[in-house]
């Protein structure tokens, strides 16, 4: 479906680093069109909603508090298997795994199973679901953007 969405969030440790712009940059060159996008400051009770199924977990307090610890970039990304491909270009949850030329393999170094996560730079949704569900959470009906991009017919046959 060349209509999917995901949700992809730049996370504090990102926006502090300066990495928006090359972030961004990965997912146009990958052909994703942006659809929706915001900067803020997230409220601890949204990513509490955000992160729901994780809230039994030990981590669940670390992470609330880590995303509540600067602003974050909350988008929305479109295209073919938009939510597979961008887990693609994200790499691995753990910073010590994921693979160079991944986000997280390029610009995040601490993080293994066995301990909290560190900085992982970047959420994206893990299935269609959730990032209809993220989607909704973090954007209204019209703040996603329905536009057809000047390269399609060079990106799609
Ligand atoms: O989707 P993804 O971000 O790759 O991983 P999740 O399993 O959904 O976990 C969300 C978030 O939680 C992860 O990016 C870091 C943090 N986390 C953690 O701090 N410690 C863990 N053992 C697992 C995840
Ligand atoms: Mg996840």
């Amino acid at each position: 479906d060349i209509r999917e969405r995901t949700f992809i969030m730049i996370k504090p440790d990102g926006v502090h680093r300066a990495l928006v712009g090359k972030i961004i940059k990965r997912f146009e060159n990958k052909g994703l069109k942006l659809v929706a996008l915001k900067f803020i400051w997230g409220k601890e009770d949204m990513f509490k909603k955000h992160y729901a199924d994780l809230s039994n977990r030990k981590f669940f307090p670390h992470l609330v508090k880590y995303m509540c610890r600067g602003p974050v970039v909350p988008m929305v990304w479109e295209g073919l298997h938009a939510v597979e491909i961008s887990r693609v270009l994200l790499g691995q949850t753990c910073s010590e795994e994921c693979e160079p030329g991944t986000i997280r393999g390029d610009f995040s170094i601490q993080g293994n199973r066995n301990h909290p996560m560190g900085r992982n730079v970047i959420h994206g949704s893990d299935s269609v679901e959730s990032a209809k569900r993220e989607i909704d959470l973090w954007f209204t009906k019209d703040e996603v953007v329905d536009w057809k991009s000047a390269m399609h017919t060079w990106i799609y046959e």
